[in-house]
């Protein structure tokens, strides 16, 4: 290698629940090729998206320098202005709306443009802090759902094995799962490949023939989205009626059974949760069912992945605590090979997390919200808006029951416009707002919106630590490979130039490094070895064997009960019986919801709609990088019956509308998605034409911004329709 030649490795922090090894090429302080992991197997190979990083760096469409709007806002028109004109601004207009209105009239949008631990949000949000506060969120859009199902079966979010697990299972159902897609940590697929070679049976549950179903599955099972409870609980009625479940297991480590037993077989409300019963509610055969009940029942250990996807409906914390309670039912829970819930795996997260912050004073002077479970993603304070009802917020403020009348909006590392629902109710958010600063590295949808653009530099030109969100157990140093392009800034040497500004003086906000931040944050993580080898290194596993979850409270249950109310995994959760809400019950049900395939709205909108997450992007990140793009274009999957139905022809376009919106799309016809069900994924930027129709393909304009009682967002249930155009 030449001497002015070197190799810096780093890690993607973009949100794909994957981590990945970058090995840079830099030549005179220019990137000039990426290689990724070829070392021993495992590796933690990067993807198309991690190698094409440098089309990223050096896009020509790169915000370049701080600007300020000219036109009227959303038009795209902006000028450049000088660093000090452009945080001059953001501190007057957060004072005077702070002075004007209170902190809470200042929104901070945040969200997974950065995961990593240092860099995006999390300097921004100790600042806002320590100038007052502001309104923040609840509700995470991945799995909120999830959590409050979690909490209240298990006391706790980390529910799932290690992936190098999975090659002890005999059995793994993918159920809304396609992680040759969407990554979920990034070996996802070698271990289901060394599952497979092991002899597992794998079966996919999914209302698509995914890549994941084809590549790994044996038998595809397809589902109307938001009806899977109905399934799982029509599962536990053949295995209660024919007494495959583990009685011991249930004996011993659940709560409350019998009570679910009831309502399954119609003790409780008359109606026995059939196979017939849930065939006419998922269009999957009741034979079907009863099939996959008794093979999940009798191979053990069987791996019931249950993912997010399905929990993002309107009603879905029911299915994910349908599905841990299955698992339970069946002793799958604690043990190697087996899967007491799709999810998390090692609290990674606990163990290494941002600089603290010191409480947002707007949260902490707010009651506390109605139905919060601990551990919400956010918080539990009433102060906070769900990510889902973030435009609604803004528009009705404290006329429309929300805690704040919202003036102000900051969204670091965030296409609020593009990722959150019901984009043309966002347009008219946005434009109502007093003041909008954007924090941002390409003029997405959002961004259109600022009133103050800051340019963000990218991960290759700063240091910082991150760990995968799957919670495998492996932490990265992300070394800095060049210099800040342009005039682009990273968010500390942001935070810090505008602390003075806001008349914040202490030595954290305005002096400390970006070096000091992390020494701090890498020295209180345990699982790391010291600042120097960790950097050097550029990864570390804190360990190479497989971690099961909830294994202490199985194998010892007298010293580590689970940590819910009765010490036991709740099938009858004390928590939600003590919130008494009926459509958040003690035990799991199937409610039919808004928007499902039973909703009268169906004769209008008779598609359902979901939204997948898409392997050429990081939700929107990286939709206008060239090299993803030429590889396939934005598409609505479209059954064939459906297709023929409305004269739509593979290729050609089609509208795809409801009553929030509409889009030109072009179709993919195809028998890889099950009749009344269209499909398309989430990330493409919002491009309307001059009447408002989305030419760039992106679902949330569809989307309805309600979550559901648990608080999922519910991205994966609307009702549309597809005409020819
Ligand atoms: N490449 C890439 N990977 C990603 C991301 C990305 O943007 N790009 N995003 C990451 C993030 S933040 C998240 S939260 C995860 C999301 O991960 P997932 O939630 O697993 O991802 P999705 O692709 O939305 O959905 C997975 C499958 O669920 C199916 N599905 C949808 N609705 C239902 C339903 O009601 N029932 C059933 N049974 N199946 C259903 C879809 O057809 C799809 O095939 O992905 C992560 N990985
Ligand atoms: N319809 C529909 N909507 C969805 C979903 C769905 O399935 N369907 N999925 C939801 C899910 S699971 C999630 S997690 C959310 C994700 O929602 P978002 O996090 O809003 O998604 P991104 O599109 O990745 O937006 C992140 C932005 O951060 C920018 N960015 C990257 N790095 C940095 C940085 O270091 N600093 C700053 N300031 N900015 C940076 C990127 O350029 C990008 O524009 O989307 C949700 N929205
Ligand atoms: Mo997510």
């Amino acid at each position: 290698m030449e001497g002015n030649e070197k190799v810096v490795i780093t890690s993607c922090s973009h949100d794909c629940g994957g981590s990945c090894i970058l090995l840079v090429h830099v030549k005179d302080g220019v990137i000039t090729r990426i290689e990724a992991d070829d070392g021993e197997e495992p590796q933690l190979r990067a993807c198309l998206r991690g190698r094409a990083y440098r089309q990223r760096v050096y896009a020509p469409d790169r915000l370049k320098f701080p600007m300020k709007r000219v036109g009227e806002r959303g038009e795209g028109k902006f000028e450049r202005i000088s660093w000090d004109e452009a945080l001059d601004t953001v501190a007057r207009e957060l004072k005077r709306v702070k002075n004007t209105y209170g902190n809470a009239a200042i929104m901070h949008m945040w969200s997974a443009g950065s995961r990593s631990q240092l860099h995006g949000k999390w300097l921004v949000q100790r600042l806002l802090n320590e100038f007052g506060g502001a309104t923040e969120w609840w509700g995470g859009a991945s799995n909120e759902g999830q959590i409050f199902a979690a909490m209240a079966t298990f006391g706790d979010i980390y529910t799932s094995n290690t992936r190098d697990d999975l090659p002890n299972s005999r059995l793994i159902i993918l159920w809304g799962w396609n992680p040759a897609d969407s990554i979920w940590t990034t070996n996802t697929s070698y271990f289901l490949a060394k599952a497979r070679e092991a002899g597992a049976r794998v079966i996919a549950v999914d209302p698509k023939f995914t890549s994941s179903g084809a590549v790994f599955a044996d038998e595809w099972i397809p589902i109307r989205p938001g009806t899977d409870a109905a399934m799982l609980i029509a599962m536990a009625y053949v295995i209660i009626r024919e007494n495959l479940q583990d009685q011991k297991f249930i004996d011993t480590y659940t709560f409350g059974f019998e009570k679910y037993r009831d309502y399954v077989l119609g003790r409780e409300d008359g109606v026995p949760k059939t196979p017939a019963w849930a065939e006419a509610i998922t269009g999957v055969p009741a034979s079907t069912i009863e099939k996959l009940a008794r093979e999940y029942a009798t191979t053990k250990p069987a791996a019931l992945f249950s993912a997010y996807a399905p929990g993002r409906s309107a009603m879905g914390e029911q299915y994910h605590r349908a599905a841990y309670v299955l698992a339970a039912m069946t002793g799958n829970t604690g043990k190697a090979g087996a899967c007491a819930g799709g999810g998390r795996s090692y609290p990674s997260h606990d163990r290494m997390h941002a600089p603290p912050a010191k409480p947002n004073p707007v949260d902490v002077a707010a009651p506390p919200r109605k139905y919060a479970i601990d551990s919400a993603f956010g918080g539990t304070s009433g102060a906070r808006v769900h990510s889902s009802k973030i435009f609604d917020a803004i528009l009705k403020g404290k006329a429309g029951g929300y805690y704040a009348d919202i003036k102000l909006l900051w969204a670091t590392d965030c296409n609020l416009l593009n990722q959150r629902p019901n984009i043309n109710k966002g347009i008219q958010a946005l434009k109502s707002l007093e003041f909008i600063v954007v924090s941002e590295q390409f003029m997405t949808p959002t961004a259109r919106f600022a009133d103050i653009l800051l340019p963000i530099n990218t991960f290759m030109e700063r240091n910082d630590v991150y760990k995968p969100w799957g919670g495998s157990p492996y932490y990265f140093f992300m070394n800095k490979a060049i210099d800040s392009l342009h005039e682009s800034r990273s968010d500390v040497e942001i935070c810090r130039e505008l602390a003075p500004r806001l008349g914040i003086y202490d030595y954290d906000s305005t002096e400390k490094t970006e070096e000091q931040w992390l020494r701090e944050i890498v020295e209180v993580c345990e699982d790391l070895p010291d600042y120097e080898s960790f950097k050097k290194k550029g990864i570390h596993w804190a360990f190479r064997e497989p971690h099961i979850a909830f294994k202490k409270e199985i194998q010892d249950p007298k010293n580590h009960p689970f940590k819910t109310p009765s010490g036991k995994i709740e099938i009858y959760s004390n928590i939600l019986a003590e919130m008494n809400n009926p459509e958040i019950p003690p035990i799991p049900k199937y409610f039919k919801g808004w928007e499902g395939p039973s909703d009268p709205l169906r004769e209008k909108y008779p598609l359902q709609l979901v939204t997948s997450h898409y392997k050429l992007r990081a939700h929107s990140t990286y939709d206008n990088i060239p090299w993803m793009r030429e590889l396939e274009p934005q598409v609505v999957w479209i059954n064939l019956e459906d297709a023929r139905a409305r004269g739509i022809k593979d290729g050609g376009k089609v509208r795809v509308f409801n009553n929030r919106g509409e889009m030109v799309i072009t179709a993919k016809v195809t028998e890889r998605i099950m009749p009344g069900v269209v499909d398309i994924p989430e990330g493409a930027w919002f491009d309307p034409d001059e009447n408002g129709i989305d030419r760039g393909g992106c679902p949330s304009i569809l989307a309805n911004d309600e979550h559901s009682p648990g608080g999922s967002f519910a991205s994966n249930t609307a009702l549309v329709q597809v005409a020819k155009l």
